[in-house]
């Protein structure tokens, strides 16, 4: 019944889902997923009904081959902030792949379709679904929808940020809280807390959250060390909400705000909540957790706030003088190796790679590495997310 009204709505270039439930996708109308099949995805969004072309192997179904022998199924995989940069080029590398389906999870509906598309993405490798991490509700939201079109997953990759360099003030998520910790780890803090529950069920041979940490969380090297450096302190404007009025929006309290440091701020809650998950989950459930340092990708959205002279010279220097520059494609490729090479399963660890491209286990900062810190900040971090 269900099935019959969606294909009256639906362009005929698109396809219907052969992955589950579908008849749940479509009771549900805030359900933002689109085919990048559809022609006029407006179309789609107000048929509200559209969810992703069959992948070629249907993900979550293990396929028979005509020997006997078991292939592996395509896998599913998440990614935050698949609209450009990082996000998206991992996705296209895995996309490639065709092992793997990707589950492109963003703000901006549209900008990732046309991002997609743009990218050069197959149809039907990948499905788009509305994540926007400044709302706790839009995370919550997002786990349902991803629920109802009933797919495994396989892989979690917490992936977006939003970096304010230049902003003399803060802003704030729908939640109250400020904008760059709120949304690159408060949001993503629930997001994974809730997705553990899915990773788990996954009967993937392989299964893994990565979250995106960075250099410049890290004290330890050169590039830690520009200021603002980072430091939580003992997390009292994270404990008093990060809400700036009446206290602070700094993780550490600090009385004004310097959007730089948040951004590193966040980047170190990133790296010590992959290290308390791993503490935390890893033994009694398998799944690998990881973080890295995909390298300098300096032509990224990620500067779009900095001032224009910073963007014209930031891309040549970290090019010429760090030499720790990366292209997009190239930092894609190495995402798409800590989600799917076979190599990289260790649990609890900040993967960099060196001049040849070749990945190594690097070392965090004190900070970044310290467990005190990691499990203070995951019993804040639960109560500012609602978890209890
Ligand atoms: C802040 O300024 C802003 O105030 C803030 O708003 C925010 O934007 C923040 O991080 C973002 O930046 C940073 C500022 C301060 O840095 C600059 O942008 C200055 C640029 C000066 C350029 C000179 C470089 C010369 C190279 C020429 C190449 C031409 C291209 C230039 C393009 C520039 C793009 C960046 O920075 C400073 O205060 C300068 C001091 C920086 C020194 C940092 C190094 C400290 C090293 C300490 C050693 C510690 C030892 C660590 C041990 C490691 C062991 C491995
Ligand atoms: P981009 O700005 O290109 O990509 C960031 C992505 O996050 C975009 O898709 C953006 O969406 C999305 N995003 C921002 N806010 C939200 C939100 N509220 N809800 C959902 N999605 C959101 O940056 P990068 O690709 O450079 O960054 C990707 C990751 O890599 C980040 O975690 C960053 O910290 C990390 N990293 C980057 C480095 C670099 O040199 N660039 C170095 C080290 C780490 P939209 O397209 O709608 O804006
Ligand atoms: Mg940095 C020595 C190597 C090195 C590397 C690998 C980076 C990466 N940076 C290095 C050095 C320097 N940077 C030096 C010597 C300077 C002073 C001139 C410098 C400055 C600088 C600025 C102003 N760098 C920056 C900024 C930013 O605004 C970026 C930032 O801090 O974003 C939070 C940034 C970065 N440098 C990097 C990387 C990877 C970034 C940005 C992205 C990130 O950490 O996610």
């Amino acid at each position: 019944m269900a099935l019959q009204f969606q294909a009256t709505l639906l362009p005929s270039t698109l396809s219907v889902p052969k992955m589950g439930n579908l008849g749940a996708v479509v009771k549900e109308p805030a359900f933002l997923s689109v085919s990048q099949k559809a022609k006029k995805p407006s179309l789609v969004v107000r048929a509200q009904a559209a969810t992703t072309a069959a992948p070629v192997a249907s993900p979550g179904s293990t396929t028979s081959r005509t020997d006997g022998k078991k292939t592996l199924r395509q896998g599913v995989v998440v990614i935050t902030g698949a609209s450009s940069g990082l996000g998206l080029a991992a996705a296209k590398a895995l996309a490639e792949t065709g092992k793997w389906h990707v589950v492109m999870a963003c703000r901006d509906f549209l900008k990732a379709a046309t991002a997609a598309k743009a990218a050069g993405m197959a149809a039907g490798s990948y499905t788009i679904m509305h994540l926007d991490l400044a709302s706790l509700d839009s995370v919550r939201q997002f786990v349902e929808n991803f629920r109802r079109a009933d797919m495994p997953l396989d892989s979690l990759v917490c992936n977006a940020a939003i970096y304010r360099p230049t902003a003399r003030q803060p802003t704030f998520t729908a939640d109250g809280y400020e904008m760059s910790v709120g949304v690159n780890h408060l949001g993503h803090f629930l997001l994974a807390r809730l997705l553990m529950d899915d990773l788990k069920k996954s009967d993937y041979p392989s299964r893994r959250l990565i979250i995106l940490g960075s250099i410049t969380g890290n004290t330890n090297t050169l590039a830690g060390n520009v200021p603002p450096k980072a430091g939580l302190g003992d997390l009292r404007g994270l404990a008093g909400g990060l809400r700036g009025q009446n206290g602070s929006a700094m993780i550490d309290g600090a009385e004004s705000f310097d959007g730089a440091k948040a951004y590193k701020d966040s980047k170190i809650c990133n790296m010590l909540t992959m290290q308390e998950f791993h503490r935390r989950f890893h033994e009694e459930t398998g799944i690998t957790f990881a973080s890295l340092y995909p390298g300098c990708i300096a032509t990224t959205g990620l500067f779009r706030e900095h001032i224009p002279l910073f963007r014209l010279l930031f891309p040549p220097f970290q090019r010429f003088v760090t030499k720790g520059f990366v292209s997009e494609a190239e930092s894609g490729k190495r995402l798409a190796q800590v989600v799917s090479d076979p190599s990289l399963t260790k649990s609890g660890v900040y993967w960099s790679w060196n001049k040849d491209s070749a990945s190594f286990e690097n070392q965090l900062s004190q900070e970044a590495s310290d467990p005190e810190k990691a499990r203070k900040l995951w019993d804040i971090s639960e109560k500012l997310v609602g978890i209890v």
